[in-house]
């Protein structure tokens, strides 16, 4: 392999940063999954495995890290999952981290799922857990020696965030590129001039003392509620044993990712003392949006906004949501739903008015879709503002209705006539985001 001298170049600056990182281990797989990944000590994973160099004569490869520079890692606290020592981040970055040898093997399982043969110096870690929940959350970045400036057109080292559903055989890797089925790889990643791929997600050359790294993605994956999975985190060489590739895992980023089960309802006091104001409490909407998560074992934070921007950046919540006093006759309420362990919220809207009558005559172009006439009466008009793919019709209990898929047109029509009068939810999917409007016939 002919290596470029860009890995070469350094400055003064990268050495003083680097020594913000330090890495601790070998750890017991059982601590690091669920004191490190998991971080939710009420998370029922079992059957705790990983393979580490360290079992093959080789460096231990897997440990956790801590950096206080985001600008190396941009997130404090992890674990590191290597083809090659796991300390080797430490200590001498211009060197080329390149160690283990070939009779350190591969896996099985990344060589069936990736189709690529001739794989070294696995390390991975591994746990079960029975989905209670409609969905996950990984989050990590991936650096490699084999960002080079010359490699990334030709080959690259492999990894893969498995999950197996032990109840049908089906195996999926979670790590593909945003929006598309390419797994993330130095080759579809990079912003090397002669393959440019993805250069979005590419964060740099020389930063962690690898050649380069991605930015950190946010994995999730969808689970059948009921089936087994098998998780498994797996990094390793391909082609021959050396030019190492790492995965830093953000701690506490696995776990349950927030899912709305039922749209929260509109809130309905009549003013019948005429005042302008009713006290509402907004927490009655948690336990639909819940559905039937356990939450003695699955946690999640509900926070209200009076706008969508306070709601996503999770500023000024109201500070007593059980006893709201509304401002206005009709009024917008953005709640968030967090899990406080991985950090990962959603926000969804609901209305709230002292006068049933003002429902359905809201606002209804928000940057996404415009539906009208509304109230409807035989036709609801949809326009999209960039291609609509999907629209679903839901009671206001949250029970689907209808859902038909639009092939690519940026306005569609839905039939109202076979619908009774009240309050309906319309859910917009389109290239730009999805939303949900009431609509009153
Ligand atoms: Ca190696
Ligand atoms: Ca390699």
């Amino acid at each position: 392999m002919k290596r470029s001298l860009l890995l070469f170049i350094f400055s003064f600056g990268f050495y003083t940063s680097f020594a913000q990182i330090t890495v601790e281990g070998p750890i017991p797989a059982q601590v690091l999954i669920q004191n490190n990944l998991i971080g939710n000590p009420n998370f029922p994973a079992t059957n705790f495995g990983m393979m580490n160099g360290n079992q093959f004569s080789g460096p231990n490869s897997i440990s956790t890290f801590n950096c206080t520079d985001a600008n190396i890692v941009p997130f404090t606290d992890g674990v590191i999952l290597s083809n090659g020592a796991a300390n080797g981040i430490v200590g001498l970055p211009t060197t080329l981290i390149s160690t283990g040898g070939q009779s350190w093997p591969g896996d099985t399982e990344l060589s069936n799922l990736t189709g690529l043969t001739n794989l070294f110096n696995a390390s991975s870690l591994q746990f079960d857990f029975v989905a209670e929940v409609p969905a996950i959350s990984f989050d990590f970045m991936m650096a490699s020696e084999e960002y080079d400036g010359n490699s990334e057109c030709q080959w690259s080292d492999t990894f893969a965030f498995i999950i197996r559903n032990n109840t049908t055989g089906v195996s999926k890797n979670l790590a593909m590129v945003p929006g598309t089925t390419t797994p993330i790889s130095v080759t579809s990643v990079n912003d090397n001039t002669n393959c440019p791929a993805n250069t979005a997600y590419f964060a740099g050359y020389n930063s962690v003392g690898f050649g380069g790294q991605t930015v950190v993605f946010e994995l999730t994956g969808n689970l059948t509620i009921g089936d087994s999975y098998t998780v498994k985190i797996v990094v390793a060489d391909q082609n021959d044993a050396v030019w190492d590739s790492a995965l830093f895992v953000r701690n506490s980023s696995f776990g349950a990712y927030p899912v709305v089960d039922q749209e929260p309802m509109d809130l309905v006091i009549e003013d019948t003392d005429m005042n302008g104001y009713e006290i509402f409490d907004l927490t009655v909407n948690e336990a639909l949006m819940l559905g039937a998560i356990n939450t003695a074992v699955y946690t999640f934070d509900f926070n209200y906004y009076l706008t969508q921007a306070d709601a996503e950046a999770q500023v000024n919540p109201i500070a007593n949501p059980q006893a709201y006093q509304n401002t206005t006759d009709l009024e917008s309420i953005y709640v968030s739903m967090r899990n406080p362990y991985t950090g990962h919220s959603i926000t969804t809207e609901f209305m709230i008015t002292i006068d049933s009558d003002l429902l359905g005559v809201e606002e209804v172009d928000n940057g996404i879709a415009k539906l009208y006439p509304n109230p409807v009466t035989d036709v609801l008009h949809i326009d999209g503002l960039s291609n609509i793919q999907k629209v679903n019709i839901y009671a206001m209990n949250g029970q689907l209705l209808s859902s038909q898929n639009v092939q690519n047109s940026m306005s569609t029509t839905v039939d109202f006539s076979n619908h009774g009068s009240g309050l309906y939810l319309v859910n917009v999917v389109t290239d730009n985001g999805s939303t949900f409007r009431r609509v009153v016939k």
